[in-house]
């Protein structure tokens, strides 16, 4: 395709906005941008932008903005049924994510890891199995780096290892990832997707374009992964937990093994750093995505048992007077909640709130009653959590803000308990992002450590 014959639209000016807009006016494209939002952080980002001889436009989106465009780059974040999209629709303009118009860009391999929960930890963990082999590798997409900036990185040979939201997913035309993995579909996003299905279905449009020389990794304990990947041309590579499978990745006696020509252990659960049955989920992926690149089984091994993990995912803080403090401040929906308590043995207090996502709280519920003790639940949709825990026999207590939520979790801790902040909500109510909330989280945690004499 012939970028510099374009005139391109793209709409949103965060990362992957501002990394679309540079990189198609080094291409000589002719290239305008907009932002619904005129915070003084937009102002800034459009300035510079204008300054590189894009032209901007901020405040509500309007269709004059669509004139004589040829393609539009949308933002992951914005919604897919609002009235620019439409409108473009309309009028038959292309509309691309970022990560299709990075997959126009480059000749690299790309290893797609998508799922509800556990895709930036997988996608992490494949990056550091291939450079163990001393494979190139770039780690990129929802992860924070955008695509359309890692292909610049790439040279031949080079694996992208990119991490895929359904956001990303829904707007690719092209996209086609060598090896693609899928790890869970449970509810989550149901404010931006229309429902369910729509959200399993852009999930599923990972394997859309692949071919039967590609790859496909996925959890065949999950129905809705398995429904979403029947008919696929892509080789399977099946991973479970449950049942032993040919060709694929399964966990017989606690070991992981590799069911391919002949079965290979590959190491005992118990030898993972990362803590939680649903990290063995992520663990058995990344072996079968690292096999698929071809990665020796040894390599594979050797990173395995050394990976410790990401921060704000089931994060070790400290132990004050023998209570253990984590932080799992990524888990941003109920289902990854509900999976963090399966790594604890001891009871648990558990810090719950945030915004919520548009989704049921009730699986926690049914999670509560063997493993936590107490909640405190904090932010935007208390009540929400206290509605739907109100049939349970645990006892709920209420903070104003993530300091009183630590303070209150300490008090009502004995020895041996875990207190794990795991919100099951997103953090935009009080913090801008997840990372800021588990720092938050880590500070109150260690200043308390301070004040105690240990
Ligand atoms: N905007 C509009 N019009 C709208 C709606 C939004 O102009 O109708 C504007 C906003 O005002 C804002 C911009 O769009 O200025 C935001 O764009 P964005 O939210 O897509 O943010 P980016 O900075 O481009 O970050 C995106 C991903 N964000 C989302 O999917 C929400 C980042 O994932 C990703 O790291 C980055 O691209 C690079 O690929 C973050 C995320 O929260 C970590 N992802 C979700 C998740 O993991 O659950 C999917």
């Amino acid at each position: 395709m012939n970028f510099s014959k374009l005139k391109a639209l793209v709409i949103g000016l965060g990362k992957s906005g501002v990394s679309s807009a540079e990189k198609l006016k080094s291409l000589g494209t002719t290239i305008s941008a907009i932002d619904s939002s005129n915070s003084s952080e937009i102002k800034k980002v459009a300035s510079y932008l204008e300054s590189k001889g894009i032209k901007t436009s901020l405040g509500e989106h309007s269709f004059s903005c669509l004139s004589g465009i040829d393609l539009v780059i949308v933002s992951p974040g914005v919604p897919k049924n609002v009235p620019i999209l439409k409108e473009a629709k309309k009028l038959n303009i292309p509309i691309w994510s970022e990560i299709e118009l990075a997959y126009r860009l480059t000749d690299s391999k790309i290893i797609g890891v998508t799922g509800t929960n556990g895709k930036t930890t997988t996608t992490k963990l494949i990056g550091e199995i291939l450079k163990q082999a001393h494979f190139p590798v770039v780690v990129a997409g929802n992860i924070g780096y955008p695509l359309v900036q890692a292909v610049d990185e790439a040279r031949t040979g080079t694996f992208l290892v990119t991490e895929l939201s359904s956001f990303q997913l829904e707007t690719i035309v092209e996209f086609h990832p060598f090896i693609s993995v899928l790890l869970n579909i449970t509810e989550d996003h149901l404010d931006w997707h229309d429902d369910f299905e729509d959200y399993a279905k852009a999930k599923g449009r990972i394997f859309m374009n692949q071919t039967t020389d590609d790859f496909a990794v996925v959890n065949y304990d999950d129905e809705t992964v398995r429904l979403v990947s029947s008919n696929i041309r892509a080789s399977l590579i099946p991973t479970s937990k449950q049942v032993k499978i040919k060709n694929g990745v399964y966990i017989s006696d606690s070991v992981i093994m590799a069911g391919f020509k002949e079965d290979s252990p590959i190491c005992h659960v118990d030898e993972l750093k990362i803590k939680g049955e649903h990290n063995w989920d992520n663990a058995m992926a990344a072996v079968g995505a690292s096999l698929a690149a071809g990665v020796s089984l040894t390599d594979v091994r050797e990173v395995l048992i050394k990976f410790e993990g990401l921060k704000h995912r089931m994060e070790f803080v400290a132990t004050i007077r023998s209570v253990t403090f984590y932080n799992d401040s990524k888990a941003t929906n109920p289902d990854a909640t509900v999976k963090a308590l399966t790594a604890f043995n001891s009871p648990v207090i558990l810090l719950l709130g945030g915004r919520n996502k548009g989704n049921s709280f009730e699986p926690i519920a049914g999670a509560l009653e063997d493993k936590v003790k107490k909640v405190v639940v904090f932010g935007e949709s208390e009540k929400e959590i206290i509605e739907a825990l109100k049939n349970t026999t645990v006892k709920i207590l209420p903070a104003k803000g993530m300091e009183e939520a630590v303070r209150i979790a300490y008090t009502e801790a004995v020895s041996g308990d875990v207190v794990l902040l795991s919100p099951a909500c997103a953090s935009f109510d009080i913090f801008s992002n997840y990372e800021e909330r588990g720092e938050v989280f880590k500070r109150a945690v260690l200043a308390l450590r301070e004040r105690t004499d240990v």
